[in-house]
């Protein structure tokens, strides 16, 4: 098996590209796809300001990587989630690789800032465990990128992630969901703009490109991921792929050339001004926002959003 580049010993063999490459070719590969991404989906200019959402483990930690090292200056953040061991040893990953690289990581945690954790909070609104994280997280994207003034939230989802969850909205015909499903969500109301630019690359490619660089990451993962159903979409997804290399890759890449446009009307929609939430300041639909009532359900504390200046973006 030989390197496509250099015709030297190949350490991967990447089917959906009939490509074998050598560790820095492959590294050089998976550097290449993310400027795709970035150039093909506009996401954003060396000039503004980035910040990485990183959990500790390969995706996201890998963008931090490829991004330091094509020279953008992008920091970090990491949100501890109160779940068990796996908080603290992800953390520390996080905090591994932030210090090692000269890297600026914020770092959140919710039982600490605001006394809850997702297990209680996910039990006192009856949420899954997946929701009530994803929302916490949502909003603690936005708090701190509104207080650090950041133009751009980034997030490590890759291929995998992308196909499936389009997988399930396609399953269901959840067309709300659908015209949010690209990889840059505009910014709106002082929000960032939120982009993901792995989409051109897959878990294992990721999961490869930490072993070659020598990143070291959290392998476990979350204790509270059992039952979640896209886990299910991905093994679908996984055994199309094994009979059929680049399927993934042409079911979400086509469905965002051909025909994301169809819901359309849809993401109008979701732009739709939004006002300050009574309890935090956080940009919400009207109210109370939905963080806020979570953290009052689970017996903890809304932290005021602090804005250094008043939100200026537009979408
Ligand atoms: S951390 Fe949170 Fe994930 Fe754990 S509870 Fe679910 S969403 S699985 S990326
Ligand atoms: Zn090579
Ligand atoms: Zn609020």
């Amino acid at each position: 098996m030989k390197c496509r580049v250099c015709r030297g010993p190949a350490v991967i063999d990447l089917k959906r590209h009939n490509a074998n490459f050598c560790g820095d070719h492959f590294l050089r590969f998976c550097q290449q796809q993310v400027e795709k991404a970035i150039s093909e989906f506009d996401m954003f200019e060396p000039t503004d300001k980035l910040l990485v959402a990183v959990s500790g483990g390969k995706d996201s930690l890998a963008l931090w990587h490829i991004l330091h090292g094509l020279g953008y200056d992008v920091d970090g953040l990491y949100i501890g989630l109160g779940i068990d061991n796996y908080s603290d040893v992800s953390g520390e990953y996080a905090k591994k690789f932030a210090d090692a690289h000269g890297l600026k990581l914020t770092f959140v945690d919710i039982v600490e800032e605001y006394g809850y954790d997702v297990p209680n909070g996910s039990r006192a609104a009856r949420r899954a465990p997946c929701s009530a994280c994803g929302m916490s997280k949502r909003h603690i994207f936005d708090r701190v990128a509104l207080e650090g003034n950041y133009d751009v939230l980034l997030t490590g989802h890759n291929l995998d992630d992308e196909a499936a969850v389009l997988f399930g909205n396609v399953l269901h015909w959840q067309t709300d969901y659908l015209a949010r499903q690209h990889p840059v969500l505009p910014a709106r109301n002082g929000l960032p703009r939120k982009v993901k630019p792995l989409v051109r690359l897959d878990e294992r490619e990721m999961a490869a490109y930490c072993v070659v660089a020598g990143i070291d990451y959290m392998l476990d993962e979350c204790p509270m991921a059992a039952g979640n159903k896209h886990l299910r979409y991905k093994d679908a997804l996984n055994s199309i792929e094994a009979a059929s290399p680049g399927s993934k890759q042409a079911f979400f890449h086509k469905f965002l050339g051909q025909a994301a446009h169809f819901f359309e009307g849809a993401a109008q929609e979701l732009r739709d001004e939004l006002q300050p939430c009574d309890t935090c300041g956080a940009p919400t639909p009207s109210g109370t926002c939905a963080f806020c009532r979570l953290v009052d359900r689970a017996g903890g504390t809304a932290v005021p959003v602090q804005l250094t200046q008043a939100p200026s973006r537009t979408p």
